[in-house]
């Protein structure tokens, strides 16, 4: 007997209890009869020999028993039925999934950038890529790419030739300083596949070159070849080589050892996270290159200022740690005004203008036994979210219960017609965790109610998992509009795209999108990619 058209009926009566349910409004619903569905379920997937349904159902029904309570609000309905969700969503797409057989994503996969303005071409390069389980970020616009690329610090990069405003090799002109110091390995492609290109490919810092047509298999490998490289390069460095200071990795190293060596001396340390004031507004007035000039400048400042016994570390981007041994929260505060003064009076030039930069800095001293390397750094970060708060080029010192972090506001918003998706991204969402970041996470069913929404219009980072066709209003309308509104620059927007719709993909990322996901997605792989993308922009 086929089963399959009972699966379907089973699948479909099931979906749309569940719509009906996660669209209640103030509503609630009895225990007994969330009872009854789940116990119907159980039944009747047993005998369909869906093994998984079946499990769930099960597991969801003695979890039921055990609840004490009578009747459900739909908030609470959702969050428990979250298993379910997820698995109608799998089912209903399980024929189209991509990936599904294939290496999954996981948090540590590495990061490819691919810079081309043919889409196809860049839609295809993303599924090989993405079936290997890397993650692939896209562009077809140079000027957007290059900000991603120093944003993203991609561990590949592929870059085209040809592209509109800038080709490739000016591209790799601008970064190229950047990329030798973090050897981040390059990749060019063209149609042009004759011996001058690649010889000036090469010379403008590529490390491959690929001729289009690209034969797949040996670009995986190759790909493969680099990442593996890049890999080895991270973990035997601890010099950062932009800036000649310890690295993060080094940092995490010797922090350990402060910790040690204050368990057995008891002299207090202070720890001081340092981050340059407005440094962005420097990388887009005077460009990048200017930008790293001033990271370089700005580390060697300090390192000349700092005592032989202090140490200065690049955390990250245009964040620094600065250990202070032996120092109290006073001594600490005062080495760092005396160092805020003496920067600020540094001049920049850049062709004719002459321009000054600051920093703020937060500070936690370590001077009792409970406190962990983790809590010591939270509270010297909250610290500086202080001092930017209170105007910048400060200094702030904390000494906060460890539960007490002012926290950093990323507000999130899913706008999705399809109830099923919104419901199931936000439970995604709402599992996330980021450090010292309280995620602001709403859901919207159509593109003029999240328009018109106080959420939208605050004035705080924003990721917007936004669905490129809706009814009321198409997605990419909407995004065109928060391209065009005021708060543009804070938002991070990622597009659930039609798989087959390479117009909707290039229009998407034309009019300024950070990334697309093709639906249907795999649930497990998206959960992946958007930890990976709150961690990077937080
Ligand atoms: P705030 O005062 O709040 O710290 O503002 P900000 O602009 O300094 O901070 P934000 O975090 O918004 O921007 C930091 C920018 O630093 C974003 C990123 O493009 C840039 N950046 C990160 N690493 C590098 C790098 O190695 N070189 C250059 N040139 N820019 C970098
Ligand atoms: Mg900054």
């Amino acid at each position: 007997m086929d089963l399959q058209k009972y699966k379907n009926i089973l699948f479909q009566n099931t979906k749309n209890k569940l719509t009906e349910w996660l669209s209640l409004n103030g509503e609630t619903i009895l225990t007994e009869e969330v009872y009854r569905f789940l116990h119907s379920i159980k039944g009747t997937s047993g005998t369909l020999q869906l093994d998984e349904l079946m499990q769930i159902s099960s597991e969801l029904l003695s979890k039921l028993e055990n609840e004490e309570i009578e009747k459900w609000r739909g908030i609470d309905l959702n969050a428990f039925l979250h298993p379910l969700v997820k698995l109608i969503y799998n089912y209903e797409n399980s024929s189209n999934l991509v990936n599904l057989n294939g290496t999954v994503l996981n948090s540590s996969a590495p990061l490819i950038q691919i810079i081309d303005d043919d889409v196809s071409m860049l839609i295809l390069l993303k599924d090989v890529l993405e079936e290997k389980g890397w993650m692939v970020i896209t562009n077809t616009n140079p000027e957007i790419a290059v900000k991603q690329y120093f944003e993203m610090k991609p561990d590949c990069l592929i870059l085209d030739i040809h592209l509109p405003q800038k080709d490739g090799f000016q591209i790799l002109q601008e970064i190229q300083q950047h990329n030798e110091k973090y050897f981040i390995p390059t990749i060019m492609i063209s149609i042009n596949n004759n011996k001058e290109t690649r010889i000036k490919a090469y010379q403008n810092g590529a490390d491959d070159f690929f001729g289009k047509p690209i034969d797949m298999e040996e670009f995986v490998v190759k790909v493969n070849r680099h990442l593996q490289r890049k890999k080895i390069f991270d973990q035997s460095v601890l010099i950062d080589e932009l800036t000649q200071v310890y690295n993060r990795k080094f940092l995490v190293d010797s922090l350990q050892r402060f910790f040690l060596d204050f368990k057995r001396t008891k002299q207090p340390f202070s720890i001081s996270i340092v981050d340059i004031d407005f440094f962005k507004k420097v990388n887009d007035t005077y460009g990048h290159l200017m930008g790293d000039q001033v990271l370089r400048d700005f580390a060697q400042y300090i390192k000349r200022n700092i005592r032989s016994l202090d140490i200065i570390y690049r955390y990250g981007g245009e964040e620094f740690v600065i250990v202070f041994p032996n120092t109290t929260s006073e001594d600490a505060k005062r080495r760092l005004n005396e160092l805020i003064k003496g920067f600020s009076q540094i001049k920049f030039t850049h062709n004719e203008a002459c321009f000054s930069v600051t920093f703020s800095a937060g500070t936690y001293t370590v001077k009792d036994d409970f406190v962990t390397i983790t809590e010591a750094f939270k509270g010297a970060d909250s610290s500086l979210y202080e001092a930017k708060r209170l105007g910048r080029a400060r200094v702030e010192c904390l000494q906060l219960t460890p539960n007490a972090y002012q926290k950093n506001i990323l507000n999130i918003s899913v706008v999705d017609d399809d109830i099923i998706i919104r419901t199931l991204l936000a439970q995604i969402l709402e599992s996330i965790t980021i450090d010292n970041i309280e995620l602001n996470i709403k859901v919207f069913e159509n593109g003029p109610s999240f328009l018109n929404s106080e959420h939208a219009k605050e004035d705080v980072s924003h990721f917007l998992i936004l669905d490129g066709i809706m009814p009321v209003m198409d997605g990419l309308e909407v995004l065109q509009k928060v391209k065009q509104g005021k708060n543009a620059q804070k938002y991070k927007i990622l597009m659930l795209t039609g798989r087959k719709s390479k117009d909707e993909i290039e229009r998407a990322l034309r009019l300024g999108a950070d990334d697309y996901v093709t639906k249907p997605f795999n649930v497990t792989e998206l959960q992946v990619r958007i930890e990976r993308i709150l961690n990077m922009i937080k």
